[in-house]
C-alpha cells in the first residue's frame, strides 16, 4: 500500500502523483497534511518530506519515503514498469522533459503565481515581467515539442503526467492564455479524455 500525502487544496504538484497512481492502478490511500507555509515539518512527516512540501509518498511494501514529485513519478514508473521506456534514448528524452518541468516550468510558474497573488505591492514590475517572459518561453518550447505528436515524447509517459497539471494554472495567470498555444490546448484536451486523469481531477 502506498500513502500519498497531500494538502487539502488543489495543487498541480499533487495532481501529477494522483494521476500516476490512478494510471498504474497501484493500491494507495491519501493522507491530508497541514499546509506548513514555510515552517519546518515536525514528527513523522519530517522523515517523509524534510522540506515540508507535498506531494510525498510512503510505500509500505519497500519502505521508500519520497518527496519531490519528479522523483515520485520516476519511482512509480520503475515500480509499475509503465510510462517510462526502457530503451536508453527514449528514456532519456522522457527524463529530459520531466526535469524541464521540475527545474524550469514549475519554479517559474510558482514564482509568477506568488507575484500575482502578492497584496503588499512590494514586488517590482520588472520581476513580474521576468517570470512572465520565462513562463511564455517555456510554453512556446512545449508547444513546439508537441508538433512531434499528441504526447510529448511519442508514447504517453511521465513527462506528460508531470507537465499537464500546469495547464490549469496557466489559464489563471495574467497574460498567459492557452489559446495562444494551440498544441498545448489540444494536448490538455487529449489528457482529459484519459479515465485516470479524469478520476484524479474529480478527486480534487
Ligand atoms: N518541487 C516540489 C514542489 C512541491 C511544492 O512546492 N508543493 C507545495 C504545494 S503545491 C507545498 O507543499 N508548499 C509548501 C506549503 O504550502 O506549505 C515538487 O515537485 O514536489
Amino acid at each position: 500500500m502506498i500513502t500519498l500525502f497531500r494538502i487539502e487544496n488543489p495543487s498541480p504538484n499533487v495532481l501529477k502523483v494522483a494521476i500516476m497512481l490512478e494510471e498504474t492502478g497501484l493500491p494507495h490511500r491519501v493522507e491530508i497534511v497541514e499546509r506548513l507555509r514555510g515552517a519546518m515539518p515536525e514528527g513523522s512527516y519530517a522523515e517523509v518530506s524534510p522540506n515540508g512540501t507535498t506531494p510525498a509518498i510512503r510505500d509500505e511494501q519497500t519502505g521508500a519515503a519520497l518527496f519531490e514529485s519528479a522523483a515520485i513519478l520516476h519511482y512509480l514508473a520503475e515500480k509499475s514498469g509503465q510510462f517510462l521506456p526502457a530503451e536508453p534514448r527514449a528514456r532519456a528524452d522522457v527524463m529530459k522533459w520531466l526535469l524541464f518541468e521540475a527545474a524550469n516550468l514549475c519554479p517559474t510558474l510558482i514564482e509568477l503565481y506568488h507575484c500575482l497573488m502578492d497584496v503588499t505591492g512590494d514586488i517590482p514590475d520588472s520581476i513580474v515581467a521576468r517570470h512572465q517572459d520565462r513562463a511564455r518561453r517555456h510554453c512556446a518550447i512545449l508547444d513546439a515539442q508537441l508538433k512531434t505528436g499528441p504526447y510529448l515524447c511519442g508514447a504517453y509517459s511521465i513527462a506528460d503526467i508531470g507537465l499537464y497539471p500546469w495547464t490549469a494554472v496557466l489559464a489563471d495567470l495574467a497574460d498567459i492564455h492557452l489559446a495562444d498555444y494551440p498544441r498545448i490546448a489540444a494536448w490538455a484536451k487529449t489528457m482529459e479524455t484519459r479515465p485516470a486523469v479524469r478520476q484524479a481531477l474529480d478527486a480534487g
